[in-house]
């Protein structure tokens, strides 16, 4: 029979086949394979009881795709999920994100929510920072249920992944797009600002029919030792109209003179905050790499 891995907890998998999910474990073949099942998999099972709806997972069907964090598969497109205030955005972190996520040829949504705490003023520097990052920026926010019909209309049809810090709102998106997946939401502590790791598991949720959205664990960090200091760049796609400008070939934007991206940088063509977030992960790959 087969189905799909819709949430996978403490050596459980659960497939969800038609209207009934099934409690599976992975059989030995796939631990001595080194592949690991992932939410959003395509799998077969084998129902050892159909009462108590236990099965056996016995393959795994081709991913279209698979990502490393959060550890999903199959999924069309991700929406980043940050807060324009409580907590406020971390740049860094999204900027590391988008790179991860244009690596593995995801396509991204950027989304600020809860703009109804923030105020005009941090909304034009978000949109102002982002506007040329090269990928589509929404504000929205779930408790007012503002720009909520725009992000129903973007996941028509598809699989997407929610992803970003704790306490940013995708479990509360989640439940505003399925009120059936009364998924847990969690306050952000008044003390430390932050989320408090509400959702612990991968999740995934059929909105309608072939609309998936996958509710995802919160993440504080990323480390992205997959890439060589020399590629950062490309993924700064803003800079790319200003390289010609650089004197040197293969310019790292960083020390060289005549240099087109810092004086794009200079002029306000190009936002500090995003280039500063360019040479501190490009200068921390560059120091890794002299271990
Ligand atoms: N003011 C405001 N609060 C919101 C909005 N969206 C969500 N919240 C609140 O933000 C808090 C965190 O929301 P969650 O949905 O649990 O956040 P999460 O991203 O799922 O967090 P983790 O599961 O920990 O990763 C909750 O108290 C929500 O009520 C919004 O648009 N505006
Ligand atoms: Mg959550
Ligand atoms: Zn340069």
């Amino acid at each position: 029979m087969q189905g799909k891995i819709i949430k996978g907890i403490a050596g459980f998998y659960y497939v969800q086949v038609g209207e009934k999910v099934y409690q599976c474990r992975a059989k030995g073949i796939f631990r001595n394979k080194k592949v690991k099942p992932l939410v959003g998999d395509n799998v077969e099972i084998d129902i050892l009881d159909e009462a108590d709806q236990e099965g056996n997972l016995v393959k795994i069907l081709p991913r279209s795709n698979e990502l490393i964090r959060p550890a999903v598969s199959n999924v069309d497109q991700a929406l980043v999920i940050f807060a324009a205030k409580n907590p406020n955005p971390n740049y860094n972190l999204l900027d590391r994100f988008l790179m991860m996520m244009e690596k593995q040829d995801v396509p991204v949504i950027v989304c600020f929510n809860k703009v109804d705490l923030a105020k005009e003023k941090d909304l034009k520097l978000l949109e102002k920072v982002y506007e040329n990052c090269g990928h589509l920026v929404k504000f929205i926010s779930v408790k007012e249920e503002e720009g909520i019909d725009e992000i129903r209309g973007l996941t028509h049809g598809k699989t997407t992944v929610l992803a970003g810090p704790s306490g940013v709102g995708k479990s509360s998106l989640m439940n505003l797009l399925q009120p059936d997946a009364k998924m847990e939401t969690g306050e952000v502590s008044e003390k430390i600002k932050r989320g408090r790791h509400t959702t612990r598991h991968s999740e995934l949720i059929c909105i309608e029919e072939d609309t998936f959205v996958l509710d995802t664990p919160g993440f504080s960090s990323l480390f992205i030792h997959m890439f060589e200091e020399e590629e950062i760049k490309d993924y700064f796609q803003e800079f790319a109209q200003y390289e010609d400008q650089c004197r040197f070939q293969g310019c790292s934007h960083t020390h060289e003179p005549d240099c087109g991206v810092k004086k794009a940088l200079e002029e306000g063509k190009i936002s500090q905050i995003r280039y500063d977030n360019y040479v501190n992960i490009y200068t921390e790959l560059k120091e890794k790499r002299k271990w």
